[in-house]
């Protein structure tokens, strides 16, 4: 097992943490411990602690939800003395393999959360970061407004010392600063969302209004809500990868991840309370994240959900399948290039053709091997993030709205959970229930447009866009996706 002692024998070819990690103290607290986060947050902090004077950044993890899965989770990190290993490959196959150390703790916090309030009220925390998933902030996509009528919520409000969820945590640990005299932390958004640092700052603000008003006037004077855009192919590791993984490495590690070898953190430097040196780890701070992110989040987000939905109807299962087959490269390009590129805003020196053709390359790394089942997953949230600006942008211009249609027409079919070949998958759509995913295999095939994920432009007039939907679905029952896709 991969534990602190390891570190005094590893094999050469891995890179070990280049400081004492007895010398590391918490600055940051991070809710959801995600592969995501443990090869780009983790990743980037690592290399800060090697620098002098950043010893004071390091991480504890904090896992929300309890369970067998969640308990076993964090004994493993437990266990691993909360080291393990990162794995980056690039797309010819060459490989890079080191320890993260910058994770000096793991709290899980149904089993005490005590524990981690009394962190998030430590004076030595002063960051507390998230990644929770792009539904995971409780916004209202029709309002815009936090949701209070969520049952977590409401027990939440009910019973705000003893809270379950992350706005309970975050506001109940303000809470504690505030009377104790201890200056606020950063809440720093680590997830794909435009604009992540303003849906934090009207999540955690919506939940404490509705607790304390003054609270709530407290947290918008004194904490921090930095936007960033956030950018690592991860991909889920099942057992067969770990002991892929563990057998390439020669590690026994149970929580290992893999990456791709790219990274990208654009950052606003708006800390209430001090950050770690991330620019020397190659971290870009930038005044407006927003142009970033509509590149990130408009150019490769949205098409891979769109590869994703059409890959696995075609009966794919991998990512650097959708791109090897020349009609979807085709279709995606076209995506890009007619649709996506020309409405973007870009920030100064970004060249969305480069970008373009990058992304072609990391959607081929086979190493990588990102399955369409995790693309595809929480689809329901990640359209509207993902298509939004899109389809209200081309709604207003009256551009051609034909491969949007098709990509909204695959992703609703896609939910049926049957590719072409006649075998079937699970979409993981967690926040669709059963009747819900019924209407995606409806007769009438305008049902499904009634789902959440379309709300993003539900006020607009859709009804060109709606027709098109429902042929492209028709076309794609009686002639397959191939012989369907737009010219
Ligand atoms: C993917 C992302 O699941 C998805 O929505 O598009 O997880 C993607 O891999 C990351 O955003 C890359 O940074």
């Amino acid at each position: 097992m991969l534990k602190e002692t390891t570190l005094n024998h590893l094999p050469t070819n891995i890179r070990a943490p280049q400081y004492r990690r007895e010398d590391v103290s918490v600055g940051i607290v991070h809710f959801g411990v995600g592969n995501f986060f443990r090869a780009h947050e983790a990743w980037y902090v690592d290399q800060c602690l090697t620098l002098p004077g950043q010893s004071g950044w390091g991480i504890v993890g904090v896992g929300l939800n309890g369970g067998s899965r969640g308990a076993a989770k964090a004994r493993a990190f437990q266990q691993q003395d909360g080291l393990y290993s990162l794995t980056e490959v690039a797309a010819d196959g060459a490989r890079t393999v080191s320890i993260i150390g910058a994770l000096r703790e793991y709290l899980l916090a149904p089993a005490d959360p005590e524990a981690v309030l009394r962190r998030l009220a430590d004076p030595e925390t002063r960051i507390v970061s998230m990644t929770i998933t792009e539904g995971g902030y409780n916004i209202d996509e029709k309002t815009g407004e936090f949701r209070l009528d969520t049952p977590a919520v409401q027990a939440d409000l009910a019973n705000p010392r003893r809270p379950a969820t992350v706005f309970g945590y975050v506001v109940e640990g303000l809470r504690r600063r505030r009377e104790a005299g201890v200056p606020a932390f950063t809440v720093m958004s680590c997830d794909n969302l435009r604009s992540n640092g303003h849906i934090a700052h009207t999540a955690f603000v919506g939940y404490a209004r509705a607790l304390a008003p003054d609270l709530a006037a407290w947290i918008e004077a004194n904490v921090t809500f930095p936007c960033s855009m956030v950018d690592r192919i991860t991909p889920g590791v099942d057992t067969a990868t770990r002991n892929a993984l563990n057998e390439a490495s020669g590690l026994d590690d149970d929580l290992p991840v893999l990456a791709e070898d790219f990274s990208q953190w654009v950052l606003e430097d708006k800390f209430c309370n001090g950050r770690p040196a991330l620019e020397k780890a190659g971290v870009q701070f930038v005044d407006d994240v927003a142009g970033y992110e509509q590149v990130k989040v408009r150019m490769l987000n949205a098409s891979h959900i769109l590869l994703g939905a059409l890959g696995l109807l075609l009966g794919y299962r991998y990512a650097h399948e959708t791109v090897e087959d020349a009609d979807l490269e085709r279709f995606a390009n076209a995506y890009w290039t007619l649709d996506a590129i020309p409405q973007i805003d870009a920030p100064a020196g970004v060249d969305l053709d480069a970008y373009r053709q990058r992304l072609l390359s990391r959607f081929s790394n086979r190493a990588v091997a990102d399955t369409l089942l995790r693309i595809c997953s929480d689809g329901a949230s990640k359209v509207q993030v993902f298509w939004t600006d899109t389809v209200r942008r081309s709604l207003t211009s009256g551009h051609d709205l034909e491969r949007i249609a098709f990509g909204i027409a695959a992703y609703l079919e896609m939910l049926r959970g049957r590719d072409e070949r006649g075998e079937t998958y699970s979409p993981i759509e967690p926040t669709l229930d059963a009747d819900q995913i019924a209407l995606a295999a409806a007769d009438d095939l305008a049902a499904g447009l009634a789902l959440p994920a379309f709300d993003g432009w539900r006020d607009m007039d859709t009804t060109e866009l709606d027709a098109a939907v429902v042929r492209a679905r028709r076309a794609i029952r009686d002639q397959g996706v191939r012989a369907s896709l737009p010219r």
